[in-house]
């Protein structure tokens, strides 16, 4: 039995050593990049029992990410390896100015032939939340059909069902992002979006604006997500700006499912909303500071301290 399930695509990833085109770079790091899977090993080492389904290539990349994620504490039973379609991978590459991009290189991966058969519902049954972002609504119609299917089981089985809608526009259009999301936000009970997001999906980034539209939907609890700034997260009753934590940015990629973690964290523990979204940001702190998506995420004991402002002693 797992806490927290999340379902999505998971993708190695190239992380280039220099600041410069690709063409330029001589040397990568190979890490796991998916925001499922990023959530999933946020909760793993806050010492929650997370589970990540999904869909592998039977290939070495694929049998590369299961080892990493089962390394970092994740239950990955429930993945199906697939012979016939590869693992999807990923590159970044970094700006002079530290702007991150990545180039994608999963069209027909074996995680966008995910489909509702693929799901073992007597296993989902048993979790207390299902976590899912709107990238495994991106990648193609029959995950698309997971992703609905899956709110609307939540919904029935009184599973809390998480939703950050990630929008990717390397992905689909915005068009096309828009109308497969915000059905969504009526399934979901607990919503983390960007400001960008809540900009394209709802018309509005202001604050009080947003979080009262999710809640009118539905969503027992927001979080509006706005990069260095912070972010605002309410739960109806107290809605309440979260300072983000000061820290020197490696890469950004990645902050946003280390806040989910967090926040997801501090529901499952039974916080107040206002100690979730410190949660959060502490997490989204400690992901920017390194370059892979989960390399900077703590253990228990490291994130206790820094959300106690305890300082280590390291000599
Ligand atoms: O949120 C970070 C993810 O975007 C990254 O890990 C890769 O899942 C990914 C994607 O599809 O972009």
């Amino acid at each position: 039995m797992s806490d927290v399930v999340t379902i999505g695509e998971s993708l190695v990833a190239l992380i280039p050593d220099s600041h410069t085109k690709l063409r330029y770079v001589q040397n990568f790091t190979k890490t796991v990049a998916g925001a499922e899977s990023n959530v999933a090993v946020g909760l793993a080492k806050l010492g929650h029992r997370a589970s990540w389904l999904s869909k592998v290539g039977d290939d070495e990349l694929g049998h590369y990410v299961i080892r990493e994620l089962r390394a970092e504490g994740v239950d990955t039973d429930a993945v199906i390896f697939d012979s016939d379609h590869p693992t999807g991978l990923m590159i970044k590459e970094f700006s002079p100015s530290l702007q991150s991009s990545v180039h994608y290189y999963r069209k027909g991966s074996a995680a966008s032939t995910l489909k509702c058969d693929d799901i073992d519902w007597t296993f989902l049954a048993k979790a207390r939340i299902i976590h899912i972002s709107g990238i495994t609504a991106a990648i193609s119609a029959s995950s698309r059909q997971v992703v609905y299917a899956v709110a609307e089981f939540a919904k029935q089985h009184g599973i809390l069902f998480s939703f950050d809608p990630n929008i990717r526009r390397k992905l689909w259009s915005l068009e096309e992002a828009t109308e497969a999301l915000v059905p969504l936000f009526s399934l979901a009970d607990i919503v983390l979006l960007g400001d960008e997001e809540a900009q394209i999906l709802l018309q509005t980034d202001e604050q009080e604006q947003v979080v009262s539209t999710l809640h009118a939907r539905g969503a027992r609890w927001v979080a509006l997500k706005q990069g260095a700034e912070g972010a605002y997260v309410s739960d109806g009753k107290t809605g309440i700006s979260i300072p983000a934590e000061p820290v020197k940015v490696a890469d950004t990629i990645g902050a946003g499912d280390a806040f989910n973690a967090g926040f997801l964290a501090g529901i499952l523990e039974g916080k107040t909303v206002a100690e979730c979204g410190r949660m959060g940001a502490v997490m989204g702190a400690l992901a920017v500071a390194s370059y892979g998506d989960t390399d900077g995420l703590p253990d228990r004991k490291d994130f206790d301290a820094m959300m106690n402002n305890i300082q280590g002693v390291y000599r």
